[in-house]
């Protein structure tokens, strides 16, 4: 046998390749990588256990409920949003190569250092996205993208508006039944399991692909009457057409059920949320690149999202994204 060669043995799992295993193994394939990208996947990942430890305990520790304060976003913040997003700020502030910082819960993005200090990428991040379904013990997520920082910094918030075509990574973790981390650097999705009895997250899927066929949509159909009449339309025909519905009200959970079983997922614009509620740059866009990557489509109205050029940090867009052949039954219903 030679030495590389995987071993293999019925009494022992063969996904015992690691995320720092699989990170250091793809920075191979780039002659010029410094290292840098792997030690912000590794903050990531450290993050990701500190938050999963502090999920799973929230009741013991008596931190459910909110904080009294609203964010930016005008949303109350749950002690546990204050607490993820202090812990990912901690984590990836560390890291020499993070330029810029941008989170849903601040208004503006941190600005670390500048490119000729050796900034070289910026990390945007929903630290705790669906944290309203904490005290029912409901999957929610962490939703990060990485993209390259530009030299000067001019402005932090135009470094981080950049399309999401340009993100070198992203991905999510969902603290749910178990907690997973699925991760693209744009070769295709990978999705690690954490192993909370040694601390890691183990490689479990690669290459993930979206089944097709699934005839099922995910929207919140109390707003039903405020969709544009194209979506309307839509839910009237899969109605007709035996589709089952499927809503949990936390995106890394929909989006993560889209991942692995099909269908399609859709915020559409509505009264109180004109322009869609979620948020471009650190929801929609890192969504739409793992969706993308794992073959299925991602739009905001009649545009790709990840063409869509962002003009501010919170921008909000329409969502809908999943396997091709579901989106599409939706996309040939709306104008444009
Ligand atoms: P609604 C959670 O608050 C969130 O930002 C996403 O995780 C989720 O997809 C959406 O809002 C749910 O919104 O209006 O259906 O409660």
């Amino acid at each position: 046998m030679t030495d590389d060669a995987p071993r293999d043995h019925p009494l022992v799992p063969d996904n015992l390749a690691s995320l720092q295993s699989h990170v250091l193994a793809e920075e191979t394939l780039f002659p010029n990588a410094t290292g840098d990208f792997s030690w912000i996947i590794s903050a990531i990942s450290l993050a990701g256990k500190t938050i999963a430890n502090k999920v799973r305990r929230a009741r013991l520790d008596d931190v459910l409920g909110s904080v009294g304060t609203e964010n930016v976003q005008g949303e109350t913040q749950q002690k546990l949003d204050v607490i993820a997003n202090e812990v990912l700020l901690r984590c990836l502030g560390s890291r020499g190569s993070i330029a810029v910082i941008a989170s849903e819960e601040d208004e503006e993005p941190l600005i670390l250092r500048t490119g000729s200090e050796g900034g070289k990428y910026c990390v945007l991040f929903d630290p705790l996205d669906g944290s309203s379904n904490l005290d029912i013990a409901v999957g929610v997520g962490t939703i990060f993208s990485v993209l390259r920082n530009d030299s000067e910094i001019a402005n932090s918030e135009r470094t981080v508006c950049q399309k999401g075509l340009q993100q070198v990574a992203a991905g999510y973790i969902l603290y749910g039944s178990s907690t997973i981390m699925v991760l693209t650097t744009g070769n295709g999705v990978d999705m690690f399991v954490l192993d909370m009895a040694i601390g890691s997250f183990l490689h479990v899927k690669s290459g993930l692909q979206i089944p097709p066929g699934n005839h099922t949509y995910s929207v919140n159909e109390a707003y039903a009457e405020q969709f544009p009449t194209g979506y309307r339309t839509y839910l009237q025909w899969a109605h007709e057409n035996g589709y089952s519905s499927r809503y949990i009200g936390s995106m890394v959970a929909d989006v993560h059920r889209i991942l692995m079983r099909g269908g399609v997922f859709i915020y559409p614009p509505t009264r109180r949320n004109p322009g869609g509620k979620l948020r471009l740059l650190y929801e929609a866009n890192p969504m739409a690149m793992v969706i993308e990557q794992a073959g299925g489509l991602a739009f905001s109205e009649g545009e790709r999202t990840l063409e869509i050029q962002p003009t501010e940090l919170h921008q909000r867009v329409p969502v809908l994204l999943g396997s091709p052949d579901e989106v599409e039954c939706v996309r040939r219903l709306l104008p444009g």
